[in-house]
């Protein structure tokens, strides 16, 4: 046996016997390495005389081709193995719950809004949206709020320096008013719609945030009054609130959209500190709070939304939402609202699998 054909032997025994990736390499390294014998032994076919390398030739270049494929064998064989032992050793639970350390909640303001439209929508109530960055002729004109109004002054809405392509000015809505007008321009009457969203104003401190979200109501139709109005909000708020004995109080107010216009206070108590609402707000121990405004349409906004108000008439109220979710939930604190403190979060916040249903009650936590 020539000395190419011992060691060619020996070698393909030696990957035979190796039991583990690393083993394979060095045995590579010893015969096909740069170093390896086979290497070196085809290093010295170039210094040979073409009769010796024809007789040497083949020995070498064979003992590297069965070495070669030997190492490529055993490779894929080791590989294989090695993943089926992975596999063996890994395994996964699919009986383990899919969220171990649950993360994230839903805002007090996001829970209260679908609660809002799980009500309203049980009356019978669309959702509509509206832009936030709206121009200066839906958010005052169109609501009979002329150019001298107060409340278009600079130090209480957020101008843009542009101007619509009409020559509006263009501003951050300040409640959701403006939903009404566009509304009813789209859809002509009757309507009965809730608009929620964010508004913005220049009013920063424990109860006001310059960015805080409102939902507005509108309903349209012949023959609607007052009584309609009050109906719906002591409706919506025994439901919300989920108790029969909240106590509305409907104030005169004044609101250029409306005619007559109402302040709407519900009635509460304090216990322990926290704000309870139920109850007559002047009885013992009981005062009123406010939650937002509401009335009749006034004609001239019909007029500016294209409906004839000898036809038409209608209800419209705008309710703070951070309010009522601060008085359902027992926060004291606005500002906290929009800190964006996990720790807050994790306290106030819903489950996301809580979805508020009516038939569950539609403030139940999971
Ligand atoms: C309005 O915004 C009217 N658009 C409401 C309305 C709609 C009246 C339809 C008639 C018909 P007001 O400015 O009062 O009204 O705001 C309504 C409610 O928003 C307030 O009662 C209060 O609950 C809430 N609110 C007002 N300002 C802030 C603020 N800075 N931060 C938090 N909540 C606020």
């Amino acid at each position: 046996m020539t000395d190419i054909t011992s060691q060619t032997e020996a070698a393909l025994a030696a990957i035979a016997a190796a039991t583990s990736l690393d083993a394979l390499e060095a045995e590579r390294l010893e015969t096909l390495g740069k170093k390896g014998w086979v290497s070196l032994a085809l290093k010295t076919l170039g210094g040979m005389s073409p009769e010796e390398r024809t007789a040497a030739a083949p020995a070498i270049q064979s003992a590297r081709a069965s070495i070669a494929d030997a190492l490529d064998a055993k490779k894929a064989a080791l590989e294989a193995a090695a993943l089926e032992e992975q596999l063996a050793r890994e395994t996964v639970d699919l009986t383990l719950p899919a969220f171990a350390a649950p993360k994230g909640s839903v805002h007090p303001v996001s829970q209260v809004m679908d609660e809002l439209a799980e009500i309203f929508a049980d009356l019978g109530f669309a959702v509509a949206t509206g832009p936030e960055i709206e121009d200066d002729w839906h958010n005052f004109t169109a609501l009979n709020m002329d150019e001298t109004h107060p409340a278009r002054a600079m130090h209480d809405t957020f101008y843009f320096p542009d101007k619509t392509a009409e020559g509006r000015e263009i501003l951050l809505r300040t409640h959701t008013s403006p939903v009404q007008i566009r509304a009813m321009l789209d859809q002509g009457a009757p309507i009965r719609i809730i608009a929620p969203g964010r508004v913005y104003r220049s009013d920063s401190d424990a109860t006001h945030t310059p960015m805080f979200h409102q939902v507005e109501g509108l309903v349209i139709d012949r023959d609607i009054h007052l009584g309609h109005l009050k109906w719906t909000l002591e409706t919506f708020f025994k439901a919300f609130f989920e108790r029969e004995d909240i106590t509305l109080r409907l104030r005169p107010s004044y609101f250029p959209f409306t005619e007559p216009s109402v302040e709407v206070d519900v009635g509460y108590s304090t216990e322990g500190g926290r704000r309870v609402v139920g109850g007559h707000g002047d009885a013992p121990g009981h005062a009123w709070m406010e939650l937002g405004g509401s009335g009749m349409v006034n004609a001239r906004v019909l007029e500016f939304a294209g409906l004839d108000p000898m036809e038409w008439q209608g209800f419209a109220f705008g309710l703070g939402i951070d309010r009522i979710a601060m008085l359902k939930y027992g926060m004291n604190d606005l500002r906290a609202f929009f800190d964006g403190d996990p720790r807050w979060l994790a306290h106030y916040g819903f489950s996301p699998f809580d979805q508020p249903t009516l038939s569950a009650g539609v403030g139940a936590r999971a």
